[in-house]
């Protein structure tokens, strides 16, 4: 059995601690992926030391230089696609068409930054005064604290690294605890890929220690961190008093809206994705689906018999649908959902159990549930599950559909099915969400536009497209004056 080690100082290293955590496969866990550092605060004082060293260097290295470390990061991903999805599954369960998906998000991610290192614009504007120039460019920050969630191993944190090092800052990454075999052959490729070794380091362990120490550390000014509202809101306390600039993604209730027009059968395969991709662990999953009145009937109807013969399974396997819950604890949050749900007098149409039949009992699994009758402002119409529960709201026209979708206080993704070019286009202008899908399911960014949500989802930044840019670098001013005299603007050109 491999203990796995941190990567700080450019060499790989044991914890301070000596302590470690196992990482088993939630399909399955007999097996046993590999034990990871649960690395102490020490590590973490390393980690920014060598960090600030590795910003030394990088910062001064050519924004296009630093894009061609990231092209060739794009080029090792490709080639170690496949076992990199054989990694992700095992150590978190989504079946191997999603984890290939991952893999290819981070893919798109590496080659757009690649570019982007050449196009880092400033803008040149006119000055209001003679002979006088007037620019703006972008200026690196420093030590980026990077903290990720396990849904998506791979493409969550090159969302946040790839535009971090393209701006010239350096990282301290810190993964989450059940998708760490991940983030080390992750460091490994951008190591290969030739990123000079201080610029990158990788600290496992837990979020109440590793993270809460990145987080609270003065000498990291830029945070990065997806994963719980909870969460969030201490590392935003934290960035608030002490000044740092922060990018949160959070929570999510997403709902996919049918009205009667619709194509029903897109919808109902849309949903089934939504909803149960990814066992419903996405920040973007559909939890809510919000049917008009005239096609509510024939929609669950079909839904139902459509989520009854989901196959569940180890994610490796070819034909399994939907892989395991990541961990136990998850489970069990499902499971008080499904009581929480019942005793508000929602409908069980269908699972609402642990899924345990031969194999299934070696895992985390659980039956894809379907709740009907679902009442608008209940709490399981409100809270995010982070599992395989949907909750079916019944309306009576798109007025209705669209202040149950904004009734909520998340916004990160909707969708609405219709044929109606006017309803859609009234969809993505009310919509409270920072994505909304005309006849497409609330899952599927794509890595080149900016991805966040509104309200208590995100704090105002997006991840992905050209905005991410932004986040990882600072806009400085120059003004150069060669008119030889002291000119004063706002006064001796007035
Ligand atoms: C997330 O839900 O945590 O849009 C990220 C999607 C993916 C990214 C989702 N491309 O579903």
């Amino acid at each position: 059995m491999t203990d796995f080690l941190n990567f700080i100082g450019g060499q790989w290293v044991a914890p301070s601690t000596g302590a470690y955590f196992e990482n088993r496969n939630p399909a399955d866990t007999r097996d046993l992926v590999g034990r990871f550092p649960a690395s102490g605060v020490d590590d973490v004082e390393r980690a920014v030391a060598s960090a600030a060293r590795g910003f030394d260097l990088w910062k001064r290295t050519p924004a296009p230089a630093r894009g061609d470390v990231l092209r060739r990061v794009g080029d090792l991903l490709s080639a170690r696609k496949e076992e990199l999805a054989n990694i992700m599954t095992r150590e978190m369960g989504k079946p191997l068409a999603e984890t290939r998906g991952d893999v290819q998000e981070g893919i798109d991610t590496a080659y757009y930054a690649a570019t982007e290192g050449r196009r880092l614009f400033g803008h040149t504007v006119p000055s209001e005064l003679r002979n006088k120039w007037a620019m703006s460019y972008r200026r690196p920050i420093g030590v980026a604290g990077l903290i990720t969630p396990f849904n998506f191993p791979l493409a969550i944190p090159t969302w946040k690294m790839f535009p971090a090092l393209v701006c010239g800052n350096a990282i301290v990454f810190k993964p989450s605890e059940d998708v760490p075999h991940t983030a080390h052959v992750f460091v490994e490729i951008l190591l290969e890929a030739g990123l000079p070794p201080e610029v990158i380091q990788l600290v496992h362990g837990m979020g109440e220690v590793v993270g809460k120490a990145i987080v609270e550390h003065p000498g990291v000014p830029l945070l990065s961190f997806t994963g719980s509202t909870e969460t969030g809101s201490f590392v935003g306390e934290t960035a608030g008093r002490m000044h740092k600039r922060l990018s949160l993604e959070m929570g999510g209730k997403n709902a996919q809206i049918v009205l009667d027009d619709a194509d029903l059968e897109l919808a109902v395969e849309g949903v089934l994705w939504g909803a149960f991709g990814t066992t419903g662990q996405r920040c973007t999953a559909t939890s809510r689906l919000i049917l008009q009145e005239g096609i509510h009937d024939r929609l669950v109807a079909r839904l139902v018999e459509r989520a009854r013969a989901l196959r569940l399974g180890d994610g490796r396997v070819a034909g399994t649908d939907v892989g395991p819950l990541v961990h136990e604890a998850s489970r069990e949050k499902v499971e008080r959902y499904v009581a929480i749900g019942l005793a508000e007098g929602a409908t069980l149409a269908c699972g609402g159990s642990r899924a345990t039949a031969g194999d299934l009992a070696h895992g985390f699994f659980f039956e894809p549930t379907i709740f009907t009758g679902v009442k608008a402002g209940s709490r399981l119409e409100q809270e995010e599950i982070f599992g395989p529960v949907l909750s079916v709201i019944k309306v009576r026209d798109a007025d209705e559909a669209f202040a149950v979708n904004n009734g909520v206080k998340y916004g990160l993704s909707s969708s609405v099915y219709t044929r109606d070019v006017t309803v859609a286009f009234r969809a993505l202008q009310d919509l409270d969400n920072g994505i909304t899908y005309v006849n497409a399911p609330t899952i599927g960014a794509e890595a080149h536009l900016p991805f966040g949500g509104v309200k208590q989802t995100g704090n105002g930044h997006r991840e992905g497209g050209w905005e991410v840019y932004e986040f990882y670098s600072e806009t400085k001013v120059g003004y150069v004056d060669y008119s030889g005299a002291l000119q004063r603007a706002q006064i001796d050109n007035y």
